[in-house]
């Protein structure tokens, strides 16, 4: 009978820290293109452009102040994956549509991190960081590739939509290629006989406002020349539908077990031809109407998810790639239409920019059964995530291909109102933010782009603004504050140097 009680008295208490800990969730990060800080509804914009979202950060943890690792897309998601500041490492600039994959096979991962806790893995939509290993032949086997990096399962397109080739690729190969038809995929000179953008503007359903000159696909002028493919050719107003669909059927696939899923959204990038049943919703033109179809995209996986069951013991993290931009190469009226619309919110810059806007991007968690709902100021950077997913599965100990990650899980879970003490920002060069307080060095280069209209964060003095009383950076303090200036450039020197 003492037995008995004393063996029962030992399993209560092995259970009880068990019980008080949730089991490790299923992961859904959908990660915007493009999307900024103000554009999303919970975030400052007009009401009622973004329900899903809204009702998602409603039910979970609003961040005001977590950031994408760059101000565009290739180095971003680079830093998301790896858990390496990208500027550490040369070829992780804007890659082209027939860049060779610079995520080395093998590496740990955030989609292993996931693997080798039995998660299924699957990465869906726009991946940007290359294909095969040079050289590629996509009437062949298209590898290495996602699969080698950690996911189980792929649906991506290889680089933007802009970029060619345009079309999908599932797994190892083009969806629907016809043998007969070869794809010719080439950067530099134009494929002799093909229109392009530029010679053959009366072809153009959507022109070109700077650059986006060269193939024209559908009708839309895009970076890189290609030809052949015709039957795999990806029809711009369905992409949403697509990659939502494979989402979807990912997410009901896999119910019954742990499941990853990076969904890397081409919304709301440009060409901006969303859905016709989008059309007008926004009121802002086509740049509006992608975010609307973004939201929706969200709004589907949450049903997915309540559909399969699994809503409770799922953390959805919806964030994006980088700073918005109005103007990214084609007439398409975003300008004309914008009105008051603040794509970056109170911030300054966008895409491209050292300015709080280029990083500082929407960024929500929802968890259910653990993460209260609320909102956080903790600093925070998707450089990290590869550590603190680590965390979340149980991972034992550092990963060492990830020398920039963080554990952050604490704050990610709402239970730490700090996050990172130094962060550093990247746009064609760096900022490093302590707190409150933003360091950009001294640099030359153009202040001003005036094709993206985007104000670059370049000046020939430093800068170091006080963000907590002036988010918009219009007040330089470097002059005033010597001493706070010495000690964020302490931090980037030493941020350079290495973790
Ligand atoms: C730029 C493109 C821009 C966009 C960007 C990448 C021109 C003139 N501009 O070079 O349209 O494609 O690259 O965006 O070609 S990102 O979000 O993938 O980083
Ligand atoms: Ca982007």
């Amino acid at each position: 009978m003492l037995r008995r009680t004393l063996t029962l008295t030992c399993l209560a208490l092995l259970a009880a820290p068990l019980l008080a800990l949730a089991a490790p969730p299923n992961v859904v990060v959908i990660y915007a293109d493009d999307l900024g800080y103000g554009d999303v509804s919970c975030y400052g914009a007009k009401a009622g452009l973004t329900p899903n979202l809204d009702r998602l950060a409603r039910e979970g943890l609003k961040f005001t102040d977590a950031h994408a690792s760059s101000a565009t897309c290739t180095p971003s998601r680079y830093a998301i994956l790896t858990g390496e500041y990208p500027w550490r490492k040369q070829g992780t600039g804007i890659l082209p549509g027939d860049a060779k994959l610079i995520v080395e096979p093998g590496r740990t991962t955030l989609a292993t991190v996931f693997q080798d806790a039995g998660y299924r893995t699957a990465a869906v939509g726009k991946w940007h960081l290359g294909l095969g290993a040079g050289d590629l032949d996509w009437n062949g086997p298209i590898r290495p590739g996602p699969r080698e990096v950690g996911f189980d399962e792929c649906f991506i397109m290889a680089a933007t939509g802009d970029r060619v080739p345009c079309v999908y690729v599932r797994d190892y190969a083009v969806v629907d290629l016809d043998p007969a038809d070869p794809i010719v995929v080439r950067y530099g000179e134009p494929i002799a006989g093909e229109p392009t953008g530029k010679a053959n503007p009366e072809l153009l359903r959507l022109h070109p406002s700077h650059g986006h000159d060269m193939a024209i696909v559908d009708g839309v002028s895009r970076i890189g020349h290609m030809r052949g493919g015709k039957k795999a050719l990806w029809k711009d107003e369905a992409m949403a539908d697509t990659f939502t669909g494979e989402a979807v059927g990912f997410i009901g696939r896999n119910k019954d077990r742990p499941f990853f899923l990076y969904l890397s959204t081409h919304d709301v990038h440009v060409p901006r031809l969303p859905h016709p049943r989008f059309l007008g919703k926004s009121g802002m033109g086509p740049r509006g109407d992608a975010i609307v179809e973004f939201d929706w995209t969200v709004g589907e996986v949450l049903r997915a998810l309540d559909e399969a069951g699994v809503a409770e013991e799922t953390m959805v993290v919806v964030t994006s790639d980088n700073g918005p931009v109005v103007d990214d190469g084609y007439r398409d009226e975003a300008v004309e239409k914008l009105g008051g619309h603040r794509p970056a919110g109170p911030f300054r810059g966008g895409k491209y920019s050292k300015f709080e806007g280029g990083t500082r991007v929407p960024f929500v968690v929802r968890w259910p059964a653990k993460v209260k709902p609320g909102e956080s100021n903790a600093l925070m950077s998707q450089v990290d995530f590869v550590a603190t997913f680590a965390a979340l599965v149980g991972r034992e100990g550092p990963v060492a291909t990830a020398p920039d990650a963080q554990d952050h899980l604490k704050a990610l879970l709402g239970e730490d109102p700090k996050g990172r003490e130094v962060l550093v920002e990247h746009a064609n060069g760096l900022a490093v933010r302590r707190g409150g307080w933003k360091f950009i060095p001294a640099s030359g280069g153009r202040k001003f782009n005036p094709a993206t209209a985007t104000e670059t964060g370049n000046d020939d003095a430093p800068q170091l603004y006080d963000l907590d009383a002036d988010p918009g950076e219009a007040r330089n303090l470097a002059g005033e504050r010597p001493d706070v200036l010495d000690r964020l450039r302490a931090d980037l020197a030493a941020a350079r140097g290495g973790p």
